[in-house]
């Protein structure tokens, strides 16, 4: 098969290694406890030295998750402590943070001074180090360069725009997770009432696989745990998380864990540094004498797809225990809450020892002593992220984890659960507040008859069908509010033409990325206050909410003053496109952007669970939103929680290839680079790297740092390639390697989605490796 078309893009996106000779790559193993003084000596160079705001970010700071006064940190979704702890910050968060409120400007004039073609050379580092946006900015074709352009022109350009397209199906609106409730709320019904359910978001990259399986299994498309069941479970399960990277919050809870007995078991092709020992960043005392807590207490290497087999085999493990052994399984459970168990069960004996070992990669002996740790505890919590969701078998994967904890009640009480660990700050409050391309009906219904509208009912574009409509010619327009849609997505290649096909690009953002730079025919950048920032309306300041990733939905109140005086909110730049977009709207726009209280008031009607929202919210901690699964009613076909009976599927590799999986770093936010090391992995000043076996490496004849070729092959047997990416020897299994996203979305080919979730196979792509010439 010959090289496909869209091979032609090889980035090097962290900030340029030419500025400073002295940065040579270098790789050692890190041993040392995740978090404590690593992390806070990170946190104060990142700030001193990088952005020169030690005051500002520690003012911040004490603000940052506080319980009352505070606002949200934007940096994940992890949920915040409820045990009074009042700094409940991460090196993650405070450098989110102190990015957020830079003193760095992209001003009008530094527009002027580069043309976008230029700009489109930069590295993601470079484009974001200009700072925050301060002016609406337009693209003007004759000269190459963004100007600057007033709201009232910019509204009625993106008005106009909308008004004259033939279809509302010709446009799609992107989310990135996050957009706050209230604006997430107006965003969509703007959108509907628009006329599309063309509402991407990054969850379908991220958690589609997570909502689905709960859906499936238990009627219910989030987690059942929060943060006290993680205090009281007897064993934890923490699937493809690199924890001390990208939930560093979470160490906390798995140091607690281990100090009370509880087991702590990490599932993952590497080992990563939250499953050894932490030192609990705001233990004062542990921080002073240096003392690590055990984070972790058994380690399951799996194969890279290899989770599915391994919980299979935890299973069987448990059902062949329960031959003897009444108390292994919750027979009274499993007969009056659950359907398909004894089909379960015959698919689980048909599964063989000699498959469950080869698809996971790990031993029957080992596998055994996971499940014997499930079964010694009386309450188990399974948690996943994006190692489990990102393959072909997501679904399935999640599904089997729900049979195994069904098996013996783990759901429905204390300590006990399935648990996503979510990952931008608002990603799950986005999709409960209808960002959403395949809208529930009874949502619909609600929306239509509490706002008034006509809503359409047929489902809309996910990531990868907004891209391939691009391609297509047939989307025409296409808004984002917030996010780094070109970069994020798979493809990059394929997806940056698809968006330059695109008549018109509207980005509603704070930094500068490649989204503003490889842009539409047309294209604007609507910059926008942030969440660290006063909001203040005709009726005073404003307060925004966000739900967490354990379903607690709480205020978030900025502080500082906006980064310039012609930003504005993102409810107060929705409103004005809606009102251009919509001539007939008799939706009251500038009465919610008055007041933020009055869309919450109207999502108090519109939105289940969030009866008196204003109220509520504003109550300490806010409120949990009620989850009828954790209350064993189950919203399935069946009234009943449901078990899955998937065979196992065979995900091995083809002869002579590798299963890559694309991961973040320590020292990045998704699209947002903030240097090439990764302190927990070892590695500084290298981020064009790949992950390998020492085995594998020998049998190509590989050595530390080697240069080599990446090349995919995508099921339709096209191919992508990367060059002289840098080996790097690591404990991974054979047959299995990793490296950085979003360097490495050049390789994912746009059709490799999963045909269960739609989600991109974002850790599952199909590689050779080969010396580069
Ligand atoms: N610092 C930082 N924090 C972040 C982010 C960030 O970019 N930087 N991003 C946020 C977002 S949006 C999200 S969604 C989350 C993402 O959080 P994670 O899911 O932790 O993200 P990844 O870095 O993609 O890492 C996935 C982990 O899965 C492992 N893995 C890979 N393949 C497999 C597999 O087949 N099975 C198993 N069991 N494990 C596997 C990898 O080794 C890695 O540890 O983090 C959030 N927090
Ligand atoms: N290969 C590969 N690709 C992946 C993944 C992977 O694991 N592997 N992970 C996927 C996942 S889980 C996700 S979530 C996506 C991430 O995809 P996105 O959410 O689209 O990307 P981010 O990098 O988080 O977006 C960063 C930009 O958001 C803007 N921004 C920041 N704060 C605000 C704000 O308050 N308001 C507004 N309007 N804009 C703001 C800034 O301009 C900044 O440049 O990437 C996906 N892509
Ligand atoms: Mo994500």
């Amino acid at each position: 098969m010959a090289d496909g078309p869209y091979t032609t893009w090889d980035p090097d996106l962290g900030p340029s290694r030419e500025a400073d000779l002295a940065a040579v790559p270098t790789f050692k193993p890190y041993r040392h406890p995740a978090a404590g003084w690593g992390a806070a000596i990170a946190v104060g160079k990142f700030m001193v030295l990088k952005e020169h705001e030690t005051f500002i970010g520690t003012k911040a700071i004490l603000k940052m998750n506080h319980q009352v006064h505070g606002f949200d940190c934007p940096g994940c979704a992890w949920p915040d402590a409820t045990d009074g702890l009042v700094l409940d910050v991460c090196e993650n968060g405070i450098k989110h943070v102190t990015w957020e409120m830079t003193h760095k400007r992209c001003t009008p004039e530094f527009f002027a001074q580069h043309t976008v073609t230029e700009l489109a050379t930069w590295s993601s580092y470079d484009l974001e180090d200009q700072g925050r946006l301060t002016e609406p900015m337009v693209y003007d074709p004759a000269t190459d360069h963004y100007v600057p352009i007033s709201w009232a022109d910019a509204f009625e350009m993106v008005g106009k725009a909308l008004r004259e397209l033939d279809d509302p199906n010709d446009a799609a609106f992107y989310t990135s997770g996050r957009l706050a409730n209230e604006a997430t709320f107006l965003y969509q019904l703007m959108v509907r009432e628009f006329g599309t359910n063309n509402l991407p978001d990054c969850s379908n990259m991220c958690h589609e696989a997570s909502g689905r399986a709960l859906q499936a299994s238990i009627g219910t498309g989030k987690g059942t745990c929060d943060l006290e069941d993680w205090d009281k479970t007897d064993a934890l399960f923490v699937m493809g998380i690199n924890a001390a990277a990208n939930a560093p919050r979470m160490l906390t809870a798995l140091a607690k864990a281990t100090k009370r007995g509880a087991q702590v078991v990490h599932v993952n092709p590497l080992i990563e540094a939250a499953s050894r020992d932490t030192i609990i960043p705001h233990d004062f005392l542990a921080m002073a004498t240096f003392h690590p807590t055990k984070s972790g207490t058994l380690n399951l290497q799996v194969r890279i797809g290899g989770d599915f087999a391994l919980i299979r085999g935890m299973s069987k493990a448990v059902l062949e225990e329960a031959q003897h052994n009444p108390k292994a399984l919750d027979h009274e459970f499993i007969e009056r809450y659950t359907v398909g168990f004894d089909d379960y069960v015959r698919e689980v004996e048909n599964t063989t020892w000699a498959d469950i070992e080869k698809q996971s990669g790990l031993s029957e002996s080992l596998i055994r002593k996971a499940a014997r740790v499930y079964s010694n505890a009386d309450r188990s919590i399974i948690s996943w992220c994006l190692g489990v969701t990102q393959h072909e078998h997501g679904v399935e994967t999640i599904r089997e984890i729900v049979n195994l904890l069904l098996m013996r009640g783990n759901l429905g009480r204390e300590g006990a659960g399935p648990s996503p660990v979510r990952g931008h700050s608002n990603v799950q409050g986005n999709r409960t507040c209808g960002i959403d391309n395949n809208p529930p009906a009874e949502f619909l219904d609600r929306l239509a008859k509490v706002c008034q509208i006509e809503v359409p009912r047929d489902n809309g574009y996910d990531v990868v069908a907004t891209i391939e409509a691009m391609q297509a010619g047939k989307l025409k327009f296409f808004m984002s509010m917030g996010g780094n849609f070109v970069q994020a997505a798979p493809d990059s290649a394929y997806t940056f033409e698809a968006f330059q096909k695109t008549d018109f690009t509207v980005i509603v953002s704070t930094k500068l990325n490649r989204s503003h730079v490889v842009h539409g025919k047309r294209a604007l950048i609507l910059p926008c206050i942030a969440r660290t920032e006063h909001d203040h309306q005709r009726s005073g300041p404003q307060v925004i909410s966000m739900e967490n990733g354990m379903a607690v939905v709480h205020l978030s109140r900025g502080m500082k003053k906006p980064a310039s005086p012609h930003l504005l909110s993102e409810p107060a730049i929705l409103a004005g496109i809606a009102k251009a977009a919509l001539p007939q709207t008799k939706t009251p726009w500038d009465h919610y952007v008055e007041n933020y209280d009055h869309i919450r008031d109207t999502m108090s009607k519109v939105l289940e669970g969030f009866e008196d929202y204003n109220r509520r919210v504003r109550m300490g901690l806010g409120f949990r939103i009620r989850q009828p699964a954790r209350e064993l009613i189950f919203l399935t076909p069946s009234q009943k929680a449901e078990f899955s009976a998937a065979t196992l599927p065979d995900t091995t590799n083809p002869p002579g290839m590798l299963t890559l999986a694309t991961q973040r770093s320590q020292d990045q936010w998704n699209t947002t680079i903030y240097t090439n090391n990764d302190r927990y992995r070892g590695v500084h000043n290298l981020r064009t790297l790949i992950f390998m076996n020492k085995q594998d490496m020998r049998d190509r004849g590989l050595k530390e740092f080697d240069k080599v070729d990446i090349t995919s092959t995508a099921r339709d047997g096209s191919k992508r390639s990367l060059h002289e990416y840098q080996v790097i020897p690591y404990d991974i299994p054979v047959g299995c390697a990793a490296g950085y996203m979003p360097e490495m979305n050049v390789l994912c080919a746009i059709g490799d989605y999963s045909t269960e979730s739609d989600q991109p196979l974002m850790k599952s792509v199909k590689v050779t490796v080969t010396p580069s010439s």
